[in-house]
């Protein structure tokens, strides 16, 4: 079962973990979409314009580990106040890197990854985390088009493609394989 915990903006709100699945990517990508396609339920709020999700929030999944969506970055129309406030939130998350067992970065299928999303695949790559990516929207791809799409992906991100996870939450394509993957990650580390 999943239950929605908190919402939190600054450290003292986080809830206590040891083991989240933090969803990043560009504002718009499909992060909340993702949540509510892998769980099977509405968790997550789904917005049509950019900016929907404004704090870190966080859903306890068969209290096995904690699932974690943050705000999207690359939003143009972000003030430069909110940008630093943005940053100073990420930094206080991201600096508990012990709680952190995977990080899903989505990216949108259709577009080559953009500037924002190489300066977040280097911060997380800065912060030693096992990072995954979700090329989402594929719905929006004809056959030749997602062949392309995931060797720019491998290429521009510098990621293998095995490690290159492509969904839809329309259609729900890829999202099982997803939802086994961070499985196998939270409970292979439970082993150790
Ligand atoms: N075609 C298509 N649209 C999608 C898919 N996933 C999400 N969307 C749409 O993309 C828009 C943004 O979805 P959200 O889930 O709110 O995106 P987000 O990344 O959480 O956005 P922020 O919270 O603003 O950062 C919505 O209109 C969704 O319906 C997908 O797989 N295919
Ligand atoms: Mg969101």
């Amino acid at each position: 079962m999943v239950e929605f915990i908190k919402g939190a903006i600054a450290k003292d709100g986080f809830p206590q973990s040891t083991c989240d699945v933090v969803f990043v990517g560009r504002s718009n990508v499909g992060k909340s979409s993702l949540l509510n396609a892998i769980y099977g339920q509405k968790i997550a709020f789904v917005g049509k314009k950019p900016g929907m999700t404004k704090m870190i929030n966080f859903f306890d999944v068969d209290h096995k580990y904690l699932a974690v969506d943050v705000p999207g970055y690359g939003f143009a129309n972000r003030s430069k106040a909110e940008i630093i406030a943005f940053s100073k939130m990420m930094d206080d998350y991201f600096d508990q890197k012990d709680r952190i067992k995977l990080v899903v970065m989505i990216v949108d299928s259709r577009h080559k990854p953009s500037k924002d999303d190489l300066d977040m695949i280097e911060y997380l790559r800065h912060h030693h985390l096992k990072i995954c990516i979700v090329a989402n929207k594929i719905d929006k791809l004809n056959q030749s088009e997602l062949h392309a799409s995931g060797k720019l992906i491998q290429e521009v991100l510098g990621v293998d493609e095995a490690n290159i996870f492509k969904t839809s939450t329309l259609n729900k394509k890829g999202i099982e394989k997803l939802k086994n993957y961070i499985v196998t990650c939270v409970s292979s580390d439970t082993l150790l």
